[in-house]
Protein backbone atom coordinates (compact mmCIF):
# COMPACT_ATOMS: atom_id res chain seq x y z
CA UNK A 1 0.00 0.00 0.00
CA UNK A 2 1.10 3.21 -0.01
CA UNK A 3 2.40 5.71 2.77
CA UNK A 4 -1.53 7.68 2.42
CA UNK A 5 -2.40 7.74 6.54
CA UNK A 6 -5.23 6.85 8.01
CA UNK A 7 -6.91 8.38 10.69
CA UNK A 8 -6.33 6.94 13.92
CA UNK A 9 -10.30 5.55 14.85
CA UNK A 10 -10.27 3.84 11.48
CA UNK A 11 -6.13 2.33 12.09
CA UNK A 12 -7.11 -1.02 13.90
CA UNK A 13 -9.54 -3.10 12.11
CA UNK A 14 -10.33 -6.75 12.90
CA UNK A 15 -12.23 -9.38 10.74
CA UNK A 16 -15.26 -9.82 12.92
CA UNK A 17 -17.62 -12.76 11.02
CA UNK A 18 -19.53 -13.64 7.60
CA UNK A 19 -23.58 -14.28 6.96
CA UNK A 20 -25.17 -15.86 4.13
CA UNK A 21 -28.30 -16.13 5.50
CA UNK A 22 -30.50 -13.22 7.80
CA UNK A 23 -30.36 -15.47 10.90
CA UNK A 24 -26.72 -15.42 10.63
CA UNK A 25 -26.52 -11.58 10.72
CA UNK A 26 -24.14 -11.02 14.26
CA UNK A 27 -25.95 -8.65 17.17
CA UNK A 28 -24.99 -5.11 16.45
CA UNK A 29 -21.73 -4.14 18.16
CA UNK A 30 -22.26 -0.27 17.21
CA UNK A 31 -23.01 1.49 14.07
CA UNK A 32 -22.61 -0.46 10.50
CA UNK A 33 -22.30 0.80 7.11
CA UNK A 34 -22.91 -1.34 4.42
CA UNK A 35 -20.73 -1.26 1.21
CA UNK A 36 -22.69 -1.92 -1.63
CA UNK A 37 -22.16 -1.94 -5.61
CA UNK A 38 -22.10 -4.37 -8.69
CA UNK A 39 -19.58 -7.28 -9.57
CA UNK A 40 -16.37 -6.06 -9.42
CA UNK A 41 -17.34 -2.51 -9.21
CA UNK A 42 -14.05 -2.45 -6.11
CA UNK A 43 -16.32 -2.65 -3.03
CA UNK A 44 -13.53 -4.98 -1.89
CA UNK A 45 -10.96 -2.78 -2.86
CA UNK A 46 -12.16 0.53 -1.54
CA UNK A 47 -12.77 -1.05 2.23
CA UNK A 48 -9.42 -2.02 2.35
CA UNK A 49 -7.58 1.16 0.12
CA UNK A 50 -9.66 3.70 2.65
CA UNK A 51 -8.32 1.43 6.15
CA UNK A 52 -5.02 0.77 4.96
CA UNK A 53 -5.32 -2.62 5.26
CA UNK A 54 -5.36 -5.77 3.07
CA UNK A 55 -8.54 -7.01 5.05
CA UNK A 56 -11.00 -7.57 2.09
CA UNK A 57 -10.35 -10.77 -0.74
CA UNK A 58 -10.75 -8.76 -3.92
CA UNK A 59 -9.98 -10.33 -7.50
CA UNK A 60 -10.55 -9.51 -11.18
CA UNK A 61 -13.41 -12.12 -11.45
CA UNK A 62 -16.37 -10.71 -10.66
CA UNK A 63 -18.65 -12.13 -8.26
CA UNK A 64 -15.44 -13.40 -5.52
CA UNK A 65 -17.47 -11.66 -2.43
CA UNK A 66 -20.37 -14.26 -2.11
CA UNK A 67 -21.15 -13.43 1.82
CA UNK A 68 -22.07 -10.39 4.00
CA UNK A 69 -18.41 -9.69 5.33
CA UNK A 70 -18.47 -8.42 9.05
CA UNK A 71 -15.24 -5.64 9.50
CA UNK A 72 -15.01 -4.39 13.17
CA UNK A 73 -13.08 -1.29 14.15
CA UNK A 74 -11.95 -0.70 17.81
CA UNK A 75 -14.93 1.47 18.11
CA UNK A 76 -16.93 -1.74 17.85
CA UNK A 77 -18.38 -0.29 14.98
CA UNK A 78 -18.62 -2.10 11.56
CA UNK A 79 -17.75 -1.81 7.82
CA UNK A 80 -19.91 -4.89 5.38
CA UNK A 81 -18.42 -5.78 2.60
CA UNK A 82 -21.25 -7.04 0.49
CA UNK A 83 -21.50 -9.73 -2.50
CA UNK A 84 -21.84 -7.78 -5.84
CA UNK A 85 -25.39 -7.19 -7.49
CA UNK A 86 -25.74 -7.70 -11.61
CA UNK A 87 -23.50 -10.84 -12.59
CA UNK A 88 -25.01 -13.62 -14.71
CA UNK A 89 -22.17 -16.30 -13.01
CA UNK A 90 -23.10 -16.15 -9.97
CA UNK A 91 -25.55 -19.37 -8.77
CA UNK A 92 -28.78 -19.29 -8.67
CA UNK A 93 -28.98 -20.35 -5.16
CA UNK A 94 -26.48 -18.02 -4.09
CA UNK A 95 -28.55 -15.12 -5.57
CA UNK A 96 -31.79 -15.91 -4.36
CA UNK A 97 -30.14 -15.83 -0.98
CA UNK A 98 -29.19 -11.98 -1.77
CA UNK A 99 -32.10 -10.13 -1.49
CA UNK A 100 -33.46 -11.29 1.66
CA UNK A 101 -29.98 -10.86 3.25
CA UNK A 102 -29.06 -7.02 2.13
CA UNK A 103 -33.14 -6.41 3.11
CA UNK A 104 -32.29 -7.89 6.79
CA UNK A 105 -29.26 -5.30 7.08
CA UNK A 106 -30.55 -2.36 5.58
CA UNK A 107 -33.44 -2.66 8.62
CA UNK A 108 -30.73 -2.81 11.35
CA UNK A 109 -31.71 0.07 13.62
CA UNK A 110 -27.58 0.08 13.63
CA UNK A 111 -27.41 1.19 9.84
CA UNK A 112 -25.03 4.30 9.42
CA UNK A 113 -24.49 5.01 5.93
CA UNK A 114 -24.42 3.11 2.45
CA UNK A 115 -21.06 3.24 0.74
CA UNK A 116 -22.36 2.68 -2.76
CA UNK A 117 -19.43 1.62 -5.01
CA UNK A 118 -19.72 2.29 -9.03
CA UNK A 119 -17.37 2.12 -11.47
CA UNK A 120 -17.26 5.25 -13.31
CA UNK A 121 -17.25 4.34 -16.77
CA UNK A 122 -20.62 2.55 -15.84
CA UNK A 123 -22.27 4.28 -13.15
CA UNK A 124 -26.33 3.65 -12.59
CA UNK A 125 -27.04 0.68 -14.64
CA UNK A 126 -30.40 -1.42 -14.51
CA UNK A 127 -29.11 -3.52 -11.81
CA UNK A 128 -27.74 0.05 -9.94
CA UNK A 129 -31.74 1.21 -10.67
CA UNK A 130 -33.08 -1.43 -9.62
CA UNK A 131 -31.68 -1.34 -5.97
CA UNK A 132 -32.20 2.15 -6.15
CA UNK A 133 -35.83 1.70 -6.54
CA UNK A 134 -37.06 -1.41 -4.91
CA UNK A 135 -34.56 -2.52 -1.72
CA UNK A 136 -32.80 1.01 -0.73
CA UNK A 137 -35.17 2.87 1.54
CA UNK A 138 -34.71 6.37 0.81
CA UNK A 139 -34.73 7.74 4.90
CA UNK A 140 -31.27 5.98 4.41
CA UNK A 141 -27.52 8.09 3.89
CA UNK A 142 -25.71 6.93 0.96
CA UNK A 143 -22.25 7.89 -0.07
CA UNK A 144 -22.12 7.28 -3.49
CA UNK A 145 -18.09 6.22 -5.14
CA UNK A 146 -17.09 6.72 -8.89
CA UNK A 147 -14.37 4.07 -8.05
CA UNK A 148 -11.66 3.41 -11.05
CA UNK A 149 -11.23 7.03 -11.56
CA UNK A 150 -8.10 6.26 -13.11
CA UNK A 151 -9.60 4.99 -16.07
CA UNK A 152 -10.90 8.34 -17.30
CA UNK A 153 -9.53 11.78 -17.67
CA UNK A 154 -10.11 14.15 -15.80
CA UNK A 155 -13.27 16.44 -17.72
CA UNK A 156 -14.46 12.70 -18.02
CA UNK A 157 -14.58 12.17 -14.53
CA UNK A 158 -16.27 15.77 -13.42
CA UNK A 159 -18.72 14.83 -16.82
CA UNK A 160 -20.26 11.87 -15.33
CA UNK A 161 -19.96 13.10 -11.42
CA UNK A 162 -22.56 15.58 -12.73
CA UNK A 163 -24.86 13.64 -14.51
CA UNK A 164 -24.87 11.37 -12.00
CA UNK A 165 -25.97 14.56 -9.15
CA UNK A 166 -28.43 15.73 -11.69
CA UNK A 167 -30.18 11.94 -11.77
CA UNK A 168 -30.20 12.06 -7.91
CA UNK A 169 -31.75 15.31 -7.88
CA UNK A 170 -34.58 13.61 -9.05
CA UNK A 171 -34.93 10.94 -6.03
CA UNK A 172 -36.44 10.96 -3.13
CA UNK A 173 -34.52 13.22 0.20
CA UNK A 174 -31.17 14.33 -2.50
CA UNK A 175 -30.22 15.91 0.40
CA UNK A 176 -28.79 12.71 2.09
CA UNK A 177 -26.99 11.72 -0.81
CA UNK A 178 -23.69 12.17 -1.51
CA UNK A 179 -20.97 11.86 -4.32
CA UNK A 180 -17.48 11.47 -5.13
CA UNK A 181 -14.55 10.08 -7.48
CA UNK A 182 -12.47 7.57 -6.30
CA UNK A 183 -9.21 5.54 -7.20
CA UNK A 184 -7.98 2.81 -5.07
CA UNK A 185 -4.85 2.28 -7.64
CA UNK A 186 -3.96 5.59 -8.11
CA UNK A 187 -4.93 6.62 -4.94
CA UNK A 188 -7.58 9.30 -5.15
CA UNK A 189 -10.31 10.36 -2.68
CA UNK A 190 -9.57 8.14 -0.10
CA UNK A 191 -9.43 10.70 2.61
CA UNK A 192 -13.16 11.71 1.46
CA UNK A 193 -14.25 8.56 2.38
CA UNK A 194 -12.27 8.17 5.57
CA UNK A 195 -14.06 11.07 6.46
CA UNK A 196 -17.73 10.44 5.54
CA UNK A 197 -16.73 7.37 7.96
CA UNK A 198 -15.55 9.13 10.70
CA UNK A 199 -18.70 11.43 9.92
CA UNK A 200 -21.31 8.99 9.88
CA UNK A 201 -19.66 6.56 12.98
CA UNK A 202 -19.10 10.13 15.14
CA UNK A 203 -15.77 9.54 15.06
CA UNK A 204 -12.93 12.05 16.18
CA UNK A 205 -10.52 11.95 12.63
CA UNK A 206 -7.94 13.62 14.43
N1 LIG B 1 -8.21 0.57 -12.50
C1 LIG B 1 -8.74 0.32 -11.29
N2 LIG B 1 -9.07 -0.93 -10.93
C2 LIG B 1 -9.61 -1.12 -9.69
C3 LIG B 1 -9.82 -0.05 -8.79
N3 LIG B 1 -10.39 -0.56 -7.66
C4 LIG B 1 -10.50 -1.88 -7.86
N4 LIG B 1 -10.02 -2.24 -9.08
C5 LIG B 1 -9.96 -3.60 -9.66
O1 LIG B 1 -11.29 -4.06 -9.90
C6 LIG B 1 -11.35 -5.46 -9.73
C7 LIG B 1 -12.48 -5.80 -8.76
O2 LIG B 1 -12.15 -5.32 -7.49
P1 LIG B 1 -12.88 -5.85 -6.16
O3 LIG B 1 -12.48 -4.92 -5.07
O4 LIG B 1 -12.63 -7.30 -5.95
O5 LIG B 1 -14.40 -5.59 -6.58
P2 LIG B 1 -15.73 -6.01 -5.81
O6 LIG B 1 -16.74 -4.96 -6.12
O7 LIG B 1 -15.46 -6.26 -4.38
O8 LIG B 1 -16.11 -7.34 -6.57
P3 LIG B 1 -17.10 -8.54 -6.11
O9 LIG B 1 -16.75 -8.89 -4.68
O10 LIG B 1 -16.78 -9.63 -7.07
O11 LIG B 1 -18.47 -8.02 -6.25
C8 LIG B 1 -9.97 -5.91 -9.24
O12 LIG B 1 -9.24 -6.39 -10.35
C9 LIG B 1 -9.36 -4.62 -8.70
O13 LIG B 1 -7.95 -4.61 -8.75
C10 LIG B 1 -9.44 1.28 -9.20
O14 LIG B 1 -9.58 2.28 -8.50
N5 LIG B 1 -8.91 1.40 -10.46
MG1 LIG C 1 -15.74 -7.93 -3.24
Amino acid sequence: MTAFECPPPLRQVTYLTAASLPQQLPEATGHEILCIGRSNAGKSSVINATLQHRIARTSRTPGRTQLLHFFQLKSGDCLIDCPGYGFAAVSRNIKSQWPPLFKASLKRPTLAGILWIMDIRHPLQTADLTIQKDIIPSSCPIHIILNKSDQLRFGAQRTAQLKLEQTINTWDNPHLITVQTCSTKRPQGLDQIQNQLCKWLHLDPS
